[in-house]
């Protein structure tokens, strides 16, 4: 568990204006005690009867299987609509979180939701641990749930058994393309779309999967609520929306694209009530601990030009980006440089990992050559607010070598692939938007391509997995461009 070490160090939880609230924390960073009382508490939740009819109870009092039956039937409301991303999805979302954690904490008051920054994994989820301790893939052809902790659950909205296929070699959203595309959104509408249609659905699509036999996994599908991976999947899309509405206080806390005062059915809470997670009425008064994403730098008032307005905000980054701004907004390079002996941590946490690779690691970091790669035109992922009528064919830059490993290569630590693109039966099936889909995908790739051309970028997910690899001798040191 030598990886909470460097987690650790670089958490930081924000401050909040309640206090003291509740943190969640990424998966990992829980104690094995921590993770154990969760799968206990999903557990009996899974266990618990109620009239999945009857919303207006405390949806404390919900059984887990009341919670994916109310997911499913407001999904059309909350998710997409055909051409447009339904407003209520971050904030119904929060509320359904909300009301989630409030159930398992009747159950073990101990227990707050956690979440999974499933980009420190985007490059072999399949691998990580948090998928493999909320119960791996499915069993045979029809991808039933056979697999502890999640053995005999069955699935309330599809009927039948629980099913996950998870795609083998797909790749999420990684960190930078995350961030990317925060930056890129000026308003809450473009962030909806943009996390919504990008990384949010390949996490679906990814983990659900399609099986053997026909069949899809819970997560592809209306009945995604069922998986209890669902929760901690959408409490990192909620973190997302968190980051950056407290990126920009004064412009992004209180934006929102529809009427903020309508209730959001079957809940009694509006848009309104949930915007301000910072409110000391305690309700929604709670935070997000720093995890993988965190170590990409993002932009203060991003896609916002102008003067900053108050006080706590930075200047937008300004048509030519000064090299300092891509050194920030690639601050990854730098994860290390934000510790004190950052070389001695190093061999601290890879006991394998030689002297000379430190120090070639050490070296492209610090190297001038590497911050003039990086001189680019980031702001090109910037002020997208709405879809192109045709969208760019993707081409990888003239400048830049091919690096992305193949789907299967899991060796690589450095180079990214790009994010698997959605199915066309997940965007039928979800009723997604497939033009502003193939939009993000498109920003995606052009991110990943700029991250793969940084000599000596190191993601997070390659410094997060590089233990496991160096024990199998996988490592292979960078090869300079
Ligand atoms: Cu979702």
């Amino acid at each position: 568990m030598k990886g909470f070490l460097l987690t650790s160090i670089l958490t930081a939880v924000s401050v909040l204006a309640c206090s003291p609230g509740p943190v969640r924390q990424e998966w990992r960073q829980l104690s094995s005690g921590q993770q154990q009382a969760y799968l206990n508490a999903i557990n009996q939740l899974n266990q618990r009867q109620d009239d999945t009819s009857n919303d207006s109870t405390d949806p404390a009092t919900w059984s887990f299987a009341h919670f994916a039956i109310v997911h499913a039937r407001y999904q059309q409301a909350n998710h997409n609509q055909g051409s447009v991303q339904a407003p209520p999805f971050f904030a119904w979302h929060r509320i359904f979180l909300h009301y989630y954690e409030k159930a398992l904490q009747s159950i073990d008051s101990s227990v707050v939701l956690p979440y999974w920054d499933w980009t420190q994994d985007s490059q072999n989820p399949l691998s990580s641990d948090v998928y493999a301790q909320l119960g791996g893939n499915g069993q045979g052809a029809s991808g039933c749930m056979e697999t502890n902790p999640l053995n005999g659950w069955s699935s309330a909205v599809n009927g039948g058994c629980l099913k996950r296929c998870s795609g083998a070699g797909q790749t999420l959203y990684p960190a930078g393309a995350v961030v990317s595309l925060m930056n890129g959104s000026p308003n809450y509408a473009a962030l909806n779309r943009q996390i919504q249609d990008g990384p949010h659905g390949a996490v679906h699509n990814v983990i659900g999967g399609r099986c053997a036999d026909g069949g899809v996994g819970d997560m592809y599908t209306m009945s995604s609520a069922g998986d209890p991976i669902f929760y901690m999947h959408h409490a990192m899309v909620d973190k997302i929306w968190m980051m950056w509405q407290d990126a920009c206080p004064s412009k992004f806390a209180n934006d929102y694209s529809a009427a903020v005062n309508s209730v959001m059915a079957p809940f009694t809470q509006t848009a309104q009530d949930v915007l301000n997670f910072k409110a000391s009425d305690g309700n929604f008064c709670y935070g997000y601990s720093s995890s993988g994403i965190n170590s990409v730098q993002l932009n203060k008032c991003a896609g916002a030009p102008g003067t900053p307005t108050q006080s706590g905000d930075s200047a937008a980054p300004s048509a030519t980006a000064p090299a300092d701004s891509v050194d920030q907004y690639f601050a990854e390079l730098r994860l290390l440089d934000l510790i004190p002996n950052s070389a001695d941590i190093l061999k601290a946490l890879f006991p394998g990992f030689s002297n000379s690779n430190i120090n070639t690691i050490s070296h492209f970091m610090h190297s001038p050559a590497s911050k003039a790669k990086a001189k680019r035109d980031y702001l090109s992922y910037g002020n997208f607010t709405s879809v192109p009528d045709v969208i760019p064919t993707y081409q990888l830059n003239p400048g830049y070598k091919i690096k992305a490993p193949c789907q299967n290569d899991t060796t690589d630590l450095y180079n990214l692939r790009h994010p698997t693109p959605l199915d066309k039966d997940y965007i039928k099936m979800m009723n997604v938007d497939e033009k502003s889909a193939r939009h993000v995908e498109y920003l995606a790739k052009l991110a990943v391509d700029d991250m793969n051309n940084m000599e000596g970028y190191v993601p997070y997910s390659a410094l997060i997995n590089f233990n496991a690899h160096n024990k199998l001798g996988l490592f292979k040191p960078k090869q300079s461009n």
